[in-house]
């Protein structure tokens, strides 16, 4: 078996590598990633130890290096992970999530066609579904909730989504799509709410918190994750989407107050800043249909898996400093300069 996995030097596409480099340690995997600002090879070192894993630098964007990839590696599964992911810098600048979320993706799915790809996973997000009301907590987006986005973020991926479904129905290919609520874990992009805070905190720099804290936000464990789109590619029937989640709300200023507690730090570093434009209020997931069909469920509860990812960091300085001390920092000014 070999699986290309696109974006796999970011957070999410690097815990899938070194998870299924585990559960299934007979399959090549191939990892392509254009390493992006977000993209990290250090993180994949270990990895690339393994004589049955190889890296690739480009753009899933670029059709003509895509085509001669697959047309030389012959793949039977590709698991889509590469994206632009964060809503703030879609705000600043949405051109290139409509390029690679939109556009790559599209590249991917004709090559996949062009050389008889087995399965072509898409990873998805919840907030293509939007958002939900704070006041109606028995609400939670199913895989039928309409899809209504708020960000250019989120624009771009449920853009990805539709043509996914419509390459299903007009040409046949072999997709499925899973859509996660919010990750966190080891590798994750200091740019995000947790480890952002995590290495504020350490630095003893204030917390930005957006607006009044009350948003929220329903966290999963990366391995979580991994583990449900291991179990999608295997068992997903053709052609579906899969919701991913793990019953774990929090309102933003929940989270930030465990990690300061945590960390033995003081609630006086909590600064709130100007809000998000478009803000989604809050996110929910409704994992009845991976859990009835495939037997998902998470295995990693937040007050461990938080602990688990502060501990990461703390014994992980050098990666996550070496990315806050170099063009990181003309991006923290400008999101945060003025805010
Ligand atoms: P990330 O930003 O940490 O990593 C993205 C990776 O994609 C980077 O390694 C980057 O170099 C690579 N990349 C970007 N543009 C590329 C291009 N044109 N060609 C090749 N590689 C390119 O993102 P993440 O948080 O790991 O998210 C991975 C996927 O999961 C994304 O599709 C995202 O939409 C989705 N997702 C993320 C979350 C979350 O909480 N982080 C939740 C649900 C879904
Ligand atoms: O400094 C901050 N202060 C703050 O209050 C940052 C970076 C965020 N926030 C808030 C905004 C959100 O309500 O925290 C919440 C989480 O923010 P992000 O970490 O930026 O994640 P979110 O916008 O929820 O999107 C994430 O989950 C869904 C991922 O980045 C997406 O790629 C994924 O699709």
């Amino acid at each position: 078996m070999k699986i290309l996995v696109t974006g796999g030097a970011g957070f999410i596409g690097s815990n899938f590598i070194y998870y299924m480099q585990k559960a299934h340690p007979d399959y090549s995997l191939v990892c392509l990633d254009k390493l992006t600002y977000a993209g990290n090879l250090e993180t994949l070192e270990e990895a690339l130890k393994n004589p049955l894993f190889k890296f690739v630098k480009g753009d899933i964007a670029d059709r003509e290096f895509v085509f001669s990839l697959f047309e030389e590696e012959k793949f039977d599964i590709v698991v889509n992970f590469a994206a632009e992911s964060h809503v703030d810098r879609s705000i600043e600048n949405p051109g290139v999530f409509l390029t690679t979320n939109i556009l790559g993706t599209q590249t991917l799915m004709d090559a996949a066609r062009a050389t008889g790809v087995k399965r072509y996973h898409q990873v998805s997000t919840d907030e293509v579904y939007g958002d939900l009301p704070l006041d109606r907590p028995d609400l939670f987006f199913t895989e039928t909730t309409p899809i209504h986005t708020s960000s250019p973020y989120s624009a771009s991926k449920a853009s990805a989504d539709l043509l996914v479904q419509a390459y299903h129905r007009t040409f046949g290919l072999p997709i499925t799509i899973s859509r996660c609520s919010n990750n966190y874990g080891p590798y994750h992009f200091p740019e995000k709410l947790i480890p952002l805070m995590i290495a504020n905190a350490l630095n003893d720099k204030p917390l930005p918190v957006y607006g009044q804290g009350l948003n929220v936000r329903d966290w999963l464990y990366v391995e979580d994750h991994c583990r449900a789109i291991d179990m999608i590619i295997h068992n997903g029937r053709v052609g579906e989407v899969y919701n991913i989640g793990g019953h774990n709300e929090k309102a933003n200023i929940d989270v930030v107050k465990t990690i300061i507690k945590a960390l033995g730090k003081s609630e006086d570093l909590i600064t709130y800043v100007t809000d998000r434009a478009g803000h989604d209020m809050r996110y929910a997931i409704d994992p009845t249909k991976i859990h009835d069909e495939l037997g998902w469920l998470p295995t990693t509860t937040f007050d461990e898996g938080i602990q688990k990812t502060i501990d990461w960091y703390l014994n992980n300085r050098a990666w996550w400093e070496k990315i806050i001390s170099g063009e990181y920092q003309n991006y923290y000014e400008k999101m945060y300069g003025n805010r």
